[in-house]
Parts: C-alpha cells; structure tokens; sequence
C-alpha cells in the first residue's frame, strides 16, 4: 500500500459541494496544496468550478476567477500577463478545466496558448463527459461508453489529445490518477518548476456518470492505469515520451466490471476494445521506446 506524503496546507477546505466519494475532490486538494500559496487560479465552468465554488463560500484559499468553457486558457494567459506586468513573475496561474471544456469547447483557447506557450500550468479534470450537465458525450468518452445522449454506446474512439498537446512542443505534459497521489503532486510540483505551458490530464471516475459505486472511484482509477487504459506518462518539449505506469496487471474486464456505462458489452465489444488496448499500448510503447524511456 502506497502512503501518501504530499504536504497539506489546508489550502483546500471543508465542506466543498462535490457528490461524496468524488475523487475529482480529492485530486484538487492534492493539485491546490503542491501549487502553494503564491497561485492565481482561473476555472471553467465544470465540476471542479462547483467544488470550489464563489466568494465568499469558496472551498480554497486561493483566489480563483470563474472563466467561460471556451475559454480558460486565454484568460489564464492574460492572468498571467497582468501578474508579470505587476512584477510577479513567480506566481502560479492555474488553470482547471474538465474534458468538455479541454477536447472540445476550450481546444481553440488552448491551443493557442500552448502555441504562445504562455507561462500556466492547465490541469484537465478528464471524466470523460459532460458531468456537471447531466453526463453527455464529450470528444474524451471512451469507444462503446454509454453516456446521456450516447446510449447505447460512443461510436468512435477518445481523442487522443496527448498527441494533439505534444505536436505543439509544449515543455511538459502529463497524464495522473487520483489512486497515484504521490505521483500527481510530483507531477504537479515539477510543471510548477518549468516555464511554459504545462498541461496535466488527472483521470476522474464520475460516480454518477461512470455508473461507479459511491466508495470505489479510487478503486477504478486504479484499475484504469493498471489494466493499461489511462497509463501515467510524461511528455517533455513534444518529442520526449516516459511511462511512469502502465503495468496491465490487470484484466481490462476487471475495470470494465466496476462500471455501469459499459454494462451493455458483448464479448465480441471486449474483445475489439483489447485490441485497441494492445495497439495504443504499442504505439505508446515504441513512442517512449524512441526516447529511451520505456519504464
Ligand atoms: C459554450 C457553453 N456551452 C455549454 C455550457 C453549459 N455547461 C456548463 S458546464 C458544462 C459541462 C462541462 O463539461 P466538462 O468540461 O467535461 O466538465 P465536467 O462538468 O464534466 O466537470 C456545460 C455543457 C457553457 N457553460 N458554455
Ligand atoms: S458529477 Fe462526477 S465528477 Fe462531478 S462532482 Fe459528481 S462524481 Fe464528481
Ligand atoms: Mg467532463
């Protein structure tokens, strides 16, 4: 069992309005405790601008302005560039946003800070859907899930938006789990450290959205990286891949099992979801292969 050795500054408080036994929750407090004190944060509008909430019953104590879904990444560009005109260079933007507002709504904002590489560090809350609206489909649900307007199942694969991320050169991209604490506040720790647009995507298991029970978010979280569907990778300056997780020690039915958006599966949708697996592992394998970092 991994214990958890992150610092705590209580910059994350009591009483948020997440659903209870929400790990996208938990992962802010791990994110809002190793980015410190000295951070500007933007949001758009998603779960995690419920969780935190509005001045003055916000749930951190750091200050946070509450963008539009298309555009986070722009006003975290221009937060940023108001704090260097005041002279402070060092301080954090932070940037939250979920899947809807990272893959698809926010993607133009994103990109084209990441093109100016503005200095912030955007973390993407991905549950795979519109979760706050009452669990629709976004471009980062999961082939065969099924969602509020895909009920029977998604027809086309996730996007894969590591690659889209890593074609702008960015310095540092990252993928985290709620279920690897220590290595999400590493992760974070670092990004903080490099100039540039930083980009992490912290996998959320939505209770509600995944059809998860209450106490087992972190359960499928874990289940995700350890049966090889959300591997923990580092993506340097675009080019340069590292896999910090990805052991498939698991079966994908044993990760499949703990969710009702896939309860509708046949065999024969396993199977081709394994294949796909097996494929995205090898592409992924040879990628960090390349760059001499295959774990
Ligand atoms: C342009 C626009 N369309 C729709 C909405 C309504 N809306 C608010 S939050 C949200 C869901 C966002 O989904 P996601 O970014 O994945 O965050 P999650 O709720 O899943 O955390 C939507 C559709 C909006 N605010 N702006
Ligand atoms: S809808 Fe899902 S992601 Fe949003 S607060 Fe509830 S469990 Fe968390
Ligand atoms: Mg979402």
């Amino acid at each position: 069992m991994e214990r958890i050795s992150y610092k705590d500054d209580d910059q994350f408080c009591s009483g948020h309005v997440a659903c209870g036994g929400c790990v996208e929750a938990l992962a802010l407090r791990v994110i809002i405790n190793a980015v410190g004190p000295d951070t500007v944060g933007v949001v758009a509008p998603s779960c995690a601008a419920v969780i935190l909430g509005g001045h003055p019953m916000s749930s951190v104590s750091i200050p946070f302005i509450h963008g539009t879904l298309e555009s986070a990444a722009a006003s975290a560009s221009g937060v940023k560039r108001a704090l260097l005109a005041q002279g402070r260079p060092d301080t954090t933007v932070l940037c939250l946003a979920g899947d809807g507002g990272t893959y698809d709504i926010g993607l133009q904002a994103l990109s084209s800070a990441a093109e100016r590489n503005e200095d912030i560090l955007y973390i993407c809350f991905d549950n795979e859907g519109y979760m706050n609206t009452g669990g629709q489909k976004s471009s980062s649900t999961p082939l065969n899930a099924a969602t509020g307007s895909t009920p029977s199942g998604k027809l086309t694969a996730k996007k894969n938006l590591i690659e889209i991320l890593a074609a702008h050169r960015i310095p540092y991209i990252a993928t985290a789990s709620p279920s690897h604490l220590n290595d999400l506040a590493a992760k974070v720790e670092k990004a903080r450290g490099i100039r540039g647009t930083k980009v992490i995507i912290v996998l959320i298991p939505c209770l509600p959205g995944w059809g998860v029970a209450d106490d087992s978010a972190v359960k499928t979280a874990r289940m995700a990286v350890e049966a090889g569907v959300f591997p923990l990778i580092e993506v340097t300056d675009g080019v340069n891949y590292s896999i910090s997780e990805s052991a498939r020690a698991q079966p994908i039915e044993a990760y499949l099992s703990l969710q009702k958006r896939y309860s509708h599966l046949s065999r024969a949708d396993i199977s081709r979801l394994r294949d796909n697996l097996d494929q995205e592992r090898g592409i992924l394998s040879r990628r960090a292969g390349d760059s001499g970092a295959e774990a």
